[in-house]
């Protein structure tokens, strides 16, 4: 196969390219993995091309969009690839398509790891407008469209970890939130973002749940210099294609130095702010959830520990459990902003 310069390829090859490149990586990676086995260092799976084929085959399959409008089409064609490096890429083993696509908390498609992928069948991501208030020059509904328009996607390749103790390791297509946030041109007044979710009760029957818990629409936030790091990343695909609807479609965040819960998916307002706005999991149990949400090993949620990690894929025959590190691995790029702060305060 011929390495070709993103400009070149087709949409339609996105997804074998992604997949090639993690090949290339398996390859390059391989005699590392194969001394960590050789010592007994339990590295259970690693990523085949065998993998790599398979990921291929079923992501149309669980691809329940359409294809959306071409405008799309031409954004995905344009696709910058991972760097070969921290933090933005790791060397570690992606969780296969399928676990990152059927494994998910999307409470708005119900409490199940499963539901939102069976569920989120009616969930229409096209057309799809977001809806921009508070301290900036430029409030107003925007189409998701003329929000991309203006920037450059790119893959990265981040640790995904989750509050309840497993992760992922993902490749996200997406741009830096602050691309984002610079178009709507923020006043000094703005000190935290808040982003809100779709509130759909008619394709997400989480929503008309009885047994629902949270107090929709979901709602997340960051203060505006974590929203302003460059780890922090709007996705819109992952796998090199579009985001499935359990995975967040259109558009979602991703923090990978906190816990999985900021990481909001659907987003359909983004709200800019001077004082600390609610939380979806901070309201609802204040003592278990944190408004931060750094991952950290030394704070144990009150019902678990957070020191290990259960990483994914798992088979019947093979649990992999790592150690959770401080900000998720990220610390060098995002310690810095917490300098002061106690963190087993400000969890
Ligand atoms: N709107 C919304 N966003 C959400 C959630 C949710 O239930 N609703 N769950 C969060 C949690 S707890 C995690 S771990 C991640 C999971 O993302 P993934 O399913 O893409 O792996 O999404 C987060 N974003
Ligand atoms: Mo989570």
């Amino acid at each position: 196969m011929l390495i070709k310069k993103p400009s070149d390829i087709k949409p339609s090859e996105i997804t074998s390219e992604s997949v090639y490149r993690s090949r290339r990586r398996f390859i390059r990676d391989s005699g590392a993995l194969a001394l960590g086995m050789a010592v007994g260092a339990g590295s259970s799976s690693t990523l085949s091309a065998q993998d790599g084929d398979s990921l291929k085959a079923r992501a149309p399959v669980n691809m329940k969009r359409t294809p959306p409008d071409s405008w799309w089409e031409d954004k995905f064609a344009t696709i910058k690839p991972a760097p070969d490096s921290e933090p933005f890429f790791t060397g570690e083993t992606l969780t296969p398509y399928r676990d990152v696509t059927r494994y998910n908390n999307f409470y708005e498609f119900g409490m199940d790891k499963g539901d939102p992928f069976a569920n989120s069948g009616e969930f229409k991501s096209d057309p799809w407008s977001v809806e921009i208030t508070g301290e900036v020059a430029r409030p107003g509904t925007y189409h998701l469209e003329d929000i991309l328009k203006p920037v450059d996607l790119e893959e990265r390749i981040y640790r995904l970890r989750c509050v309840e103790a497993w992760s992922m390791v993902i490749p996200w297509i997406g741009f830096p939130l602050s691309d984002l946030i610079k178009q709507f041109e923020p006043n000094s007044k703005a000190k935290y973002v808040e982003f809100e979710t779709l509130l759909d009760p008619e394709t997400m029957p989480g929503i008309r749940s009885r047994f629902a818990i949270i107090d929709w629409p979901y709602r997340e936030g960051l203060r505006m210099d974590e929203a302003m790091n460059p780890l922090t990343l709007m996705a819109v695909g992952l796998y090199g294609d579009y985001l499935p609807p359990q995975n967040g479609a259109p558009m979602r965040l991703i923090v990978p130095w906190k816990y999985g819960f900021k990481s909001i998916k659907s987003i359909v307002k983004i709200n800019f702010r001077e004082t600390l706005p609610n939380t979806t999991w901070n309201d609802l149990q204040s003592r278990e959830y944190g408004f931060f949400a750094n991952v950290n090993p030394n704070v144990h949620h009150p019902r678990w520990r957070q020191d290990m990690e259960r990483r994914l894929p798992q088979t019947l025959f093979s649990r992999q459990y790592i150690e959770t590190r401080i900000f998720n691995g990220y610390g060098e790029h995002v310690a810095h902003m917490y300098d002061g702060m106690d963190l087993a305060r400000n969890y």
